[in-house]
């Protein structure tokens, strides 16, 4: 492909509600996507990074400059012929910055699909033409506002509650809502690394509650503490902000710090590295999950895609868009009377822009192409 143009627009989309973890309280969507050109055919993506890093090291003016003055550059030097998978081994040279390369590969990987009229489910390999939906509910100011937004979600269908805990929001919520639903609910909570193995015993405590999973109890460089805290804990510790590659998980696999992995294409650097995690953990006879950064329609299409693979057999993040917007990017992504969101059919992502509600909430356009045009 001939890469014509690129940009990076900026949104802000509120959020129907706040959104709080551990380490900090989101209000809006605040993210960019990128358009590329190429031969003519519009490719689209949205970038995993936040405002601050607070989730990751990235964010995303950095994520803006890196894809700016070092990997567009790379992928421009391939010369005009330009192809999705070889987007990695360009960029391979910058190390780290897995969202900026993510959004970049997935924008001319979207271009491409559409091209040759290949879906993301096809192209990746998806099974299932819908996914079974949970939802992340954050942590709230009191045990009845949380039960009152469990209820909600619940009475929409959502198959699976993830709680957002941290210190002192942790044991209190996690008893209520298994004593208000019962032992059939599946449930899980995710503490995006707010404790430390110092906190063992107290995260044995969940124990008596049954949960799926543990998300990311740790800091994300402890693999030795989630391997240690997994023989001290009975609830199967889930590893989000360590795993950043294929390479990770092997490692985390090896060494007994999860038991299951939740996989999130941009902090792996694309949907091709996903799919190897997802291919490194069947094989190893580890269940993963699709997580997500709140993504608006752009990146929520392709996550359903890469969510109807083989090895996708738990819930994911995958939420309705409704539970995140009033108005989406894209046509919105509904839940089915099963609990389920369809996983697109059409080329690419699948999804169409919806022009005047992108425009509405667009903050900012900038060209990512170099002044003079792009090389080759
Ligand atoms: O840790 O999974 C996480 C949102 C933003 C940053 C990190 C995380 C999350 C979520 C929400 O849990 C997942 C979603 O519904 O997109
Ligand atoms: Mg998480």
């Amino acid at each position: 492909m001939r890469i014509e143009h690129l940009e990076v627009r900026y949104l802000q989309i509120p959020l129907v509600t706040p959104f709080r973890t551990s380490f900090g309280t989101a209000y809006d969507k605040d993210t960019f996507v990128v358009r590329v050109v190429a031969d003519g055919v519009e490719g689209w993506a949205e970038c995993g990074a936040e405002a601050d890093p607070l989730y990751s090291s990235e964010f995303l003016r950095g994520a803006e400059m890196v894809l700016r003055e070092q990997l567009v550059p790379r992928v421009l030097a391939l010369g005009g012929d330009v192809a999705a998978h070889r987007v990695a081994s360009a960029t391979a040279p910058v190390k780290g910055h897995h969202m900026a390369k993510h959004v970049l590969e997935t924008a001319l990987l979207d271009a491409e699909l559409k091209l040759h009229d290949v879906s993301f489910g096809t192209y990746l390999g998806a099974e299932r033409d819908r996914v079974p939906a949970g939802v992340s509910v954050g942590i709230m100011d009191s045990v009845p506002a949380l039960l009152d937004a469990v209820d909600g979600y619940l009475e929409q269908g959502y198959v699976r509650i993830k709680l957002k805990i941290e210190p002192g929001w942790d044991v209190e919520p996690v008893r209520a809502v298994r004593e208000r639903y019962g032992d059939d609910l599946l449930l899980q909570v995710d503490a995006n690394t707010a404790y430390t193995l110092a906190d063992a015993r107290h995260l044995a405590r969940l124990d008596p509650f049954d949960l799926l999973l543990v998300e990311q109890p740790l800091p994300e460089d402890d693999l030795r503490g989630h391997a240690e805290l997994a023989r001290r804990i009975a609830t199967p510790v889930c590893l989000d902000e360590s795993i950043t590659s294929a390479s990770d998980a092997a490692t985390a696999i090896a060494l007994g710090a999860c038991s299951i992995i939740n996989v999130k294409p941009s902090r792996v650097g694309g949907y091709l590295e996903a799919r190897r995690i997802h291919d490194v953990a069947r094989a190893n006879g580890v269940p993963v999950w699709c997580g997500g950064m709140l993504e608006c329609g752009i990146g929520r299409a392709p996550n359903l895609a890469l969510a109807a693979l083989p090895g996708f057999t738990l819930p994911g993040d995958t939420s309705a868009s409704d539970r995140y917007f009033a108005t989406d990017v894209t046509p919105a992504f509904e839940l089915d009377d099963d609990g389920c969101v369809p996983v697109p059919t059409g080329p690419g992502i699948g999804v169409d822009v919806l022009p005047d509600v992108l425009e509405e909430f667009t903050v900012s356009v900038e060209s990512l192409t170099l002044r003079g045009g792009p090389r080759g």
